[in-house]
């Protein structure tokens, strides 16, 4: 037999090779159980020693080429396939990304994140309710009886009923107060909670739109007086505008709270602007007072073992003050550029409010 015929033939035929598939082909051929030089290898046994000594190693030899060979093609094979990839699938990575427009933070829920952060700074845990109520937590139970003018004055919405239902209706919530009605019903004192939410009032004007957003405050222990409410009303503006603020308490009237007091904040009035904490001018933002005895009581409080004080302000309001916002109506059109140009990133941005 000639091994150098056999050898020069296989590897001829393992360098052609066109694919892996044909090198496993040949591989199968040549080493295979009934492969040509496997075959070979088997007649060994019929030789005598003398002639096996020879053809031997020369077999052995033969098939380590060949094995070595058909490696080294599926190597260069794999390398092949590798760089028709690679030429075919590139990808340039310095092309500008595809456009994505990124939404932005409503002044509204800024403000109140920043609101909710410095009470929660002075103790206040925030409290939520509904927002269609009935009218005993909207109304009788903060003290405003079905004659009284405030529930005409506050414009209510009103739920619909089917003709032969006689259940009272539901209202909108005209603000937030019933929220700690429920609070303290739940809870009982003392209680130190915050309510933040839409509120809702049939009125369209400038500075009115029927849905706006309030937040309100509730302070409830043994000793709370007056003079907790202007510390904590200070603190709070103080922090909200980054500057220090002072507070004017004037009397007023609200059938929740007994005494009460509208607050008003010190600013100035210069070219048209109002800037907030210098001047000698006062901007009202603010009414609050001693929470009435009888609220206290239609909350399962005991007026005479408890006593504290409540306010209420406008978030929308106190956005527009800091922000330099001018139309309230604008706040609700979801007008995209309006958007862009009032909304906030949605960065955690460390500050004083954002307790980072
Ligand atoms: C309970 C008891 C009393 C909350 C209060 C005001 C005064 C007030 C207005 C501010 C501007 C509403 O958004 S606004 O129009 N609010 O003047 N709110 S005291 O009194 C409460 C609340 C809850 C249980």
């Amino acid at each position: 037999m000639n091994l150098d015929q056999l050898k020069s033939d296989w590897l001829g035929r393992i360098a052609a090779a066109a694919d892996e598939a044909a090198l496993e082909e040949l591989r199968v051929a040549a080493l295979g159980k009934k492969g040509e030089i496997s075959l070979k290898m088997r007649d060994l046994g019929g030789m005598s020693p003398e002639e096996r000594q020879v053809a031997g190693p020369a077999l052995n030899a033969l098939k380590d080429e060949v094995t070595t060979a058909i490696a080294a093609k599926k190597a260069a094979l794999g390398d092949a396939a590798l760089d028709e990839r690679l030429k075919a699938e590139w990808l340039d990575v310095t092309l500008p990304a595809r456009h994505r427009r990124v939404g932005t933070i409503h002044p509204v829920s800024q403000v109140t994140e920043e609101v909710t952060a410095i009470f929660a700074d002075m103790g206040f845990a925030v409290a939520e309710g509904p927002q269609i109520e009935t009218d005993w937590y909207n109304f009788d139970a903060l003290n405003i009886p079905g004659h009284h003018p405030a529930r005409a004055e506050m414009d209510t919405f009103y739920t619909h009923r089917a003709p032969g239902d006689d259940r009272p209706p539901h209202v909108l919530r005209t603000h937030t107060s019933p929220v700690q009605i429920r609070h303290m019903e739940a809870h009982g004192a003392p209680v130190r909670v915050i309510a933040p939410g839409r509120v809702y009032r049939a009125d369209y004007d400038q500075t009115h739109t029927p849905m706006f957003h309030q937040v309100e405050g509730l302070a409830i222990d043994r000793d709370i007086s007056m003079a907790n409410l202007k510390w904590v009303l200070e603190e709070f503006f103080s922090a909200y505008f980054g500057t220090k603020v002072r507070t004017r308490f004037r009397a007023s009237h609200f059938p929740f709270t007994e005494p009460s007091a509208e607050v008003d904040i010190q600013c100035s009035w210069e070219g048209g602007t109002v800037k907030v904490g210098e001047g000698s001018d006062w901007l009202e933002v603010l009414g609050s007072g001693m929470v009435h005895p009888k609220v206290l009581q239609a909350a399962n409080v005991d007026p005479a073992e408890w006593q504290g004080f409540a306010f209420g302000m406008g978030i929308d309001r106190i956005a527009m003050l800091k922000y330099g916002i001018p139309d309230l109506r604008a706040f609700f059109d979801s007008d995209l550029r309006w958007l862009r140009h009032y909304g906030f990133a949605a960065l955690q941005v460390p500050a004083v409010h954002s307790g980072v």
